[in-house]
């Protein structure tokens, strides 16, 4: 066979699994247009996921250790807490665990702080006694800067449902706030998304 033959032969190999590819059934549907897709904005009712490294339990030591990222995404222009607003979070611990609450700004533009307060209405505007004692970060009021940290221990020794609530002034009104339970009958820590209660 002459080099050209062989180059016919390849040609027909190429047609051939082509068409072979082209008779087997259509592919699944392809996913949603990314959101930079100018036809279809971001929905922002989408519901953020939950990271597993987010919330580290300790059972031996009876302490729950939570990441919580001020400004994670742009999500309510970035007054959100690990990307969830109007309560669609809840730190749910034992009573009486120790807790720990490794606070980042990760917001590049604005302040932020964060507090356990009551569950009270209307939301505060700004910063109030917190629920337990010592559950806050430094500079409730102005709070902290891009990238900003505070760690925060107290211990979970009042069972109820409260709020972790930035204090910086308007933003818990305008959805910074996510939920804290503490619980006589639950073994274990737990993070999970509920339900968001905006303008609750
Ligand atoms: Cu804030």
């Amino acid at each position: 066979m002459t080099h050209f033959a062989w180059l016919v032969a390849g040609s027909m190999l190429v047609i051939s699994v082509r068409a072979g590819m082209a008779q087997t059934p259509p592919a699944p549907a392809p996913p949603p247009a990314p959101a930079t897709s100018p036809t279809r904005p971001t929905p922002t009712t989408q519901t953020p996921q939950i990271d597993c490294n987010w919330l580290i339990v300790d059972t031996t030591a009876k302490t729950a250790t939570l990441q919580l990222v001020a400004g994670l995404t742009g999500l309510n222009g970035a007054l959100n807490f690990n990307g969830f607003k109007d309560g669609g979070l809840t730190l749910s611990v034992p009573l009486n665990w120790k807790v720990v609450i490794a606070f980042r700004n990760h917001d590049g533009v604005l302040p932020h702080s964060a507090e356990i307060i009551d569950s009270v209405k209307p939301m505060p505007p700004g910063p109030v006694d917190p629920a337990i004692p010592r559950a806050m970060t430094v500079r409730l009021q102005q709070g902290l800067g891009s990238e900003e940290q505070d760690t925060v221990r107290f211990v979970a020794n009042k069972a109820g449902s409260f709020l972790i609530f930035c204090g910086v002034p308007g933003h818990a009104l305008a959805g910074m706030w996510i939920r804290f339970k503490v619980s006589p009958v639950e073994k274990r820590p737990t993070l999970t998304a509920t339900a968001s209660a905006a303008g609750r």
